[in-house]
């Protein structure tokens, strides 16, 4: 009944740490499918699109220059409530509160401060269609082009 899509991102951190086979095991074990994924390195002007509401804040080179490090696994992932199961799973976007507060969250196992925090996730059904379509064509076909890995 009434599925949803929302787009989830393991970060540099999360690739090199070797945390995918652990953040996936935890994805499948909370009920979602993961419908498309594609690992891609993004270069600092598709990084800033990603984060294009982020311009003006004053972490925003940082960030860019943090999710340029490195390749990122993006996933559309597929359950009833997509969005709000896996922001919870996920934990707050500061993995210290999240080893804090929410031990059991995806943030408290592999995120280590406020911009390396090892995973992404939408936050509306907007983003989640914008974030998608960002990184996939359409439902079931080609990734959109970047330096596919
Ligand atoms: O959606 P979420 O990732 O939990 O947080 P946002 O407030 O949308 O920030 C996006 C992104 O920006 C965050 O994942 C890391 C980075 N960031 C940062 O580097 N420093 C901050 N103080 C806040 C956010
Ligand atoms: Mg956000």
């Amino acid at each position: 009944v009434d599925r949803e899509r929302t787009l989830a991102m393991i970060k540099p951190d999360g690739l090199s740490g070797n945390y995918t086979d652990k953040i996936k095991e935890a994805i499948l074990e909370s009920g979602f499918d993961i419908v498309q994924e594609t690992v891609v390195l993004l270069d600092a002007e598709r990084a800033s699109l990603f984060y294009a509401e982020h311009a003006e804040r004053s972490f925003f080179d940082s960030l860019v220059k943090y999710m340029t490090s490195g390749p990122v696994h993006a996933m559309v992932l597929e359950r009833h409530d997509a969005i709000t199961h896996w922001r919870a799973l996920i934990g707050p976007t500061d993995a210290r509160k999240a080893k804090a507060s929410h031990p059991n969250s995806i943030r408290a196992m592999c995120g280590l401060d406020s911009e390396k925090n090892c995973v992404h996730g939408s936050d509306s059904l907007q983003s989640a269609a914008r974030e998608i379509s960002f990184f996939f064509r359409d439902a079931k076909s080609e990734t959109v082009e970047h330096d596919e890995l």
